[in-house]
């Protein structure tokens, strides 16, 4: 069972995980882990702490000599201001006179939209700050780090993860299924917004402009696509193995989205079975997908029943506008009871295209779990050896018979 957890606050000294499950004998390309890093700290609208923080992992077990041992995975990523926050996150209280930085303020004015209200009822507290520091989206760098060794483990039977903006506010670029794994791919690391048309690139930065302007935020939409899956990772056997489920729980846990589509998504609702359905086809017709068969359409996003089924997956992650307002909205003082406009936290004005780069870490886990529970193997090897005997039973099966002219599969 592949899993992990995180640990850490916005301003503590780090964040950690340990991601458990993983086989032996994976080579780590560190370079490539600290790269998704880096792409999740940029696109236009982020606020000053991204100027701060160069994120990268230290790697404290789970790897000898650059190799995955099967051991759990332990990852440190140093919070950089921390400096300037030893007194404020102190571990040990009260902080002594040599210890640097300032002493902020209690926090008492929660932010709507933001964890702050609910999270200091539920857990006793009289300072916000207990309850913002775990909730910051700044835990996000730790699973980026997770996610950025599952996509090393996916690569080993053939799956890319790559992810595109579809929209900030009320700007957004047209058909986003007309968005192809390679154009997506091909977004250059320091992109302004990841989005692969320019002109709505240029639409969406009018929109972040305006609403820093007016001391407010945006939210947007943003696709997550995975080109060469195996089919049949999930199943539609039980509820909680259906992969759309599990893909829609792990996006859906990403600070501030709101609702995650799959294929088409919530425009299904909207159009007749005739126009949603992607027809299934012979090879022969066409360039066959990788379970040999021809889908003209992909509306279903690649899964069908819970289960993949050859064709590019695709999901998409709606994110709210982020809670802190420059301009703040109503609230109260929770000392007084009285009115008080909301806290004032240092945040970004739009954080839609660094919330695309964690839903790729968050697909790519769930995908690398999936592949893990269909394929096995303590080592990748093995894992690897069991992919590919069954993409070739598959090909026997659909594509070699079919192709032949031979009659049903035996
Ligand atoms: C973030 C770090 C945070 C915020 C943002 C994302 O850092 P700080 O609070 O020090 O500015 O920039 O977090 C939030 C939007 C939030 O609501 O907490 C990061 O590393 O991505």
């Amino acid at each position: 069972m592949l899993r992990f957890l995180t640990a850490g606050e916005s301003h503590g000294q780090a964040l950690i995980t340990i991601l458990e499950g993983m086989p032996a004998g994976l080579m780590m390309d560190f370079a490539a882990i600290n790269q998704e890093l880096r792409r999740r700290q940029l696109g236009y609208g982020r606020g000053r702490r991204m100027a701060i923080e160069s994120d990268h992992a230290q790697f404290l077990g789970g790897v000898r000599h650059g190799v995955t041992t099967g051991g759990p995975i332990a990852m440190l990523i140093p919070n950089k201001d921390w400096e300037n926050w030893q007194r404020t996150m102190a571990v040990e209280a009260p902080p002594t006179d040599e210890t640097p930085g300032v002493d902020r303020p209690v926090v008492t004015r929660p932010r709507p939209g933001h964890a702050d209200l609910a999270g200091v009822a539920k857990y006793g507290s009289s300072d916000v700050r207990n309850i913002l520091e775990r909730a910051s989206a700044r835990e996000t760098a730790a699973r980026v780090a997770v996610g950025a060794v599952a996509r090393q483990l996916l690569k080993v039977i053939g799956a890319e993860v790559a992810s595109h903006v579809i929209s900030i506010g009320s700007a957004s670029i047209g058909d986003p299924l007309a968005v192809t794994f390679e154009q997506a791919r091909a977004i250059p690391e320091d992109s302004t917004l990841r989005c692969v048309d320019p002109v709505a690139e240029q639409a969406m930065m009018r929109a972040i402009d305006t609403a820093r302007e007016a001391g407010d935020t945006m939210g947007g939409s943003f696709e997550v696509i995975v080109r060469g899956l195996p089919p049949g990772l999930g199943s539609h056997v039980q509820w909680d193995r259906k992969l759309d489920g599990r893909l829609a729980q792990a996006l859906m846990s990403i600070q501030a989205i709101k609702a995650v589509g799959i294929g088409r998504g919530p425009d299904v609702a909207a159009l007749p079975g005739s126009r949603i359905h992607d027809e299934i086809l012979p090879p022969q017709t066409a360039p066959a997908s990788a379970l040999g068969v021809t889908r003209p359409t992909n509306n279903a996003g690649g899964l069908e029943g819970g289960i993949t089924n050859g064709e590019d997956l695709r999901v998409t992650g709606y994110m709210k506008p982020i809670a802190t307002l420059m301009k703040p909205l109503r609230s109260i003082d929770i000392t007084t009871m009285e009115d008080s406009p909301a806290a004032i936290e240092r945040s970004d004005v739009c954080a839609v295209s660094a919330a695309a780069v964690v839903g790729e870490a968050m697909v790519a886990i769930v995908l690398a779990q999936a592949a893990l529970e269909k394929f096995g193997g303590d080592s990748v090897e093995e894992m690897a050896a069991n992919c590919a005997s069954f993409r070739a039973r598959l090909a026997a099966r659909f594509q070699v018979k079919v192709a032949s002219g031979g009659g049903a599969p035996a």
